[in-house]
This record gives C-alpha cells, sequence and structure tokens, in this order.
C-alpha cells in the first residue's frame, strides 16, 4: 500500500508538473501581442499648403526691411491666429552681415499653450535679400518660393489640421524671421552665425520662461519637384531616433522616392542653434541635391526659385510623412 501510495503521489506531482508547464506555455502564447492604438491620420492637403506658398509670394521678396517682408508678417500673423490658440510675435533687431539692423517678427502659434508636454515645428519665413549664387540679377532680391515659402506653406497646413484634433499634448509652430540674410561666400570681413538670426534670438530667449519641448521638426526647401531629403548631419547628430523614426514613417506611406535613408553633411540651419543652444532634439528636413557643388537644388539663391518649381506631390509627401509621426506622437 506504501508503494502504491508512493507511486500515487509520483503520478500526482507528474500531471501537476505537466499541468503547470502547459499553463506555462498557454500564457505565453495567450499574451496578447503589444499594438500601438490605431490613430486616423487625416490627409494632409496639398493644395491648401500650396496656396499659402502662393499667397507669401504674391508679396513679392519679403527680405528683411521690404515691403513683401511686413506685409507677410500681417499675413502670417492672421493665419496663424486662425488655426492655433494663442499667438506671440516676438519683435527685436538684429545687426546683418553688412552692418545694417533691421526689425524682425518671429510668428509663434500655440496649440494647448497651458500644457507642460510639448513638440515644435518650424520653419523660416523670410527670403533672402540677394541672388548671390544666380549669374544675372544678383544684387536683387529673390521670390524664395522654396527657400521661405514652402516650409511655411506646410507648417500652416499642419497647424489648420492639427488645431482640430484636440492633442493631448501641446504643439508650438515657429515661423523663423532673419534665417536667409547670411553673409555671401567669400564676402570679408568674415562673419560667423551670420544666418539664422531669428532662431538663435529665440533659442537664447524663447517666447515663454524655461520652454521645452520633446522634439522639434525644422522644414525648409520642401515643396521643390523631385526634392529628396536625406538624413542631415546636424539632425542625426542631435537627434538620430527622431530621424530614423520619421523616415522610416515616410518608408510606410510609400514615400521612400523623397526620403532617402543615406547620411549626408551637416548643415547650418535654424535647427543647429535650436539644438545647441535652447537643447531641443530638432531635425532638418532639407532639399538635398547630389548634382550641384552646394547640395542645394539648382534653384538656390536665384531667381529660379519661384512658383514654377513648387511641386505639389513633393509638399504631399512632406506634409502627410510629418502629420502621421506627429498625430501618433501626441494622442
Ligand atoms: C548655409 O548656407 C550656411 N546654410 C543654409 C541655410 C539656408 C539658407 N537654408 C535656406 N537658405
Ligand atoms: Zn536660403
Amino acid at each position: 500500500m506504501a508503494q502504491v501510495g508512493v507511486k500515487h503521489k509520483s503520478f500526482f506531482i507528474s500531471i501537476f508538473i505537466l499541468a503547470f508547464l502547459a499553463a506555462c506555455q498557454t500564457e505565453v502564447k495567450e499574451k496578447p501581442a503589444v499594438i500601438k492604438p490605431t490613430v486616423d491620420v487625416p490627409q494632409f492637403n496639398a493644395d491648401s499648403a500650396y496656396s499659402y506658398i502662393a499667397q507669401q509670394v504674391a508679396f513679392g521678396p519679403r527680405a528683411l526691411g521690404t515691403k513683401g517682408h511686413e506685409e507677410c508678417a500681417e499675413y502670417l500673423i492672421d493665419k496663424m491666429s486662425a488655426f492655433t490658440d494663442t499667438v506671440i510675435v516676438q519683435r527685436g533687431s538684429v545687426k546683418t552681415y553688412d552692418g545694417k539692423v533691421h526689425a524682425f517678427q518671429n510668428i509663434i502659434g500655440s496649440i494647448k499653450p497651458e500644457l507642460n508636454n510639448r513638440i515644435l515645428i518650424c520653419a523660416h519665413w523670410d527670403t533672402r535679400p540677394i541672388a548671390d549664387h544666380d549669374t544675372k540679377r544678383r544684387d536683387e532680391p529673390i521670390l524664395g518660393a522654396n527657400d521661405g515659402g514652402s516650409g511655411v506653406g506646410v507648417v500652416l497646413e499642419l497647424a489648420r489640421q492639427l488645431n482640430t484634433m484636440d492633442p493631448k499634448m501641446g504643439v508650438d509652430f515657429i515661423l523663423f524671421d532673419a534665417e536667409d540674410y547670411g553673409q555671401p561666400d567669400g564676402y570679408r570681413p568674415y562673419m560667423e552665425n551670420s544666418y539664422c538670426l531669428g532662431s538663435q534670438y529665440w533659442s537664447n530667449t524663447p517666447h515663454v520662461e524655461r520652454y521645452y519641448a520633446r522634439f522639434g521638426i525644422l522644414l525648409d526647401m520642401v515643396g521643390a519637384e523631385n526634392a529628396k531629403f536625406t538624413m542631415e548631419g546636424t539632425s542625426m547628430q542631435f537627434a538620430p531616433t527622431l530621424m530614423k523614426d520619421i523616415w522610416n514613417t515616410a518608408s510606410a506611406l510609400g514615400y521612400s522616392g523623397h526620403f532617402v535613408s543615406k547620411r549626408t553633411k551637416s548643415i547650418v540651419d535654424d535647427h543647429l542653434y535650436i539644438n545647441q543652444i535652447a537643447g531641443i532634439p530638432t531635425i532638418d528636413i532639407i532639399e538635398y541635391s547630389e548634382s550641384t557643388p552646394t547640395n542645394f537644388g539648382h534653384y538656390w539663391h536665384t531667381h529660379k526659385d519661384n512658383m514654377d518649381i513648387i511641386d505639389r506631390t513633393t509638399l504631399k509627401a512632406v506634409g502627410q510623412t510629418v502629420l502621421t509621426y506627429v498625430v501618433q506622437e501626441i494622442h
């Protein structure tokens, strides 16, 4: 009897162990997969972005100190007021490389300004006062449809869309002034940091005290036909994860023709100062050309930078990619 009892005992122990192992396996199998909740992403309207570019260009050149600059500022403040909860215009003056003093306006629209958890989307709105890379009329200001107009056009359309979405995070849209009054190549005496004066000012003196954002996205020259956007060096240095995530988003949406997963040289642009001074990890989505000595588009700082080179297909690729990434982040 004692032996039977022992046999019975080991039999029940074996059954118990098998049942336990089975339970463990079942539990592992039935553990629900971690799926990110799917969020409805609206369609980025490229026609709308295009029209915001055309309206800026209709003011003529928007270089510091011009009538077009003054009038366009009013238009942008109006638009930003329509698309965000609060608008702050940061006004000041800067001394440019040519010794002149110019008034500037950084235009800052905020959705849910009361929230601490924030993201930042930005572009420069001023245009270059000279056409130093053109072969003729080099001392005349350019229209800057792409360099100045396009980033703002996409930012405004993003603001219009995100404003209707009741985001769980605050969103700031900054239109920087005084980006493109930088010193031409070979000008003496050399002046350091002559570009991006508006973003340098804001980075040192943000529109609210102790401002911080989880990340920033800068849009510069995002509207030219067939534009390629590579993984620019400064962005990869300061915000590699953000950059890879956004390029992956573009790829998932079928925009790998525009968003090329190749690292290219570092560029001095507004994002450098936002990273260095404000300490906000920020990337630059900026066109890279393989076929020009500057690696900017063939139209860059020439009179060819007008509405003829703006293509809705490129605006859509950039706008939909950023909108998709941001909508997922703020829910
Ligand atoms: C420099 O040429 C040093 N940076 C380019 C920044 C820029 C100019 N973006 C648009 N125009
Ligand atoms: Zn420029």
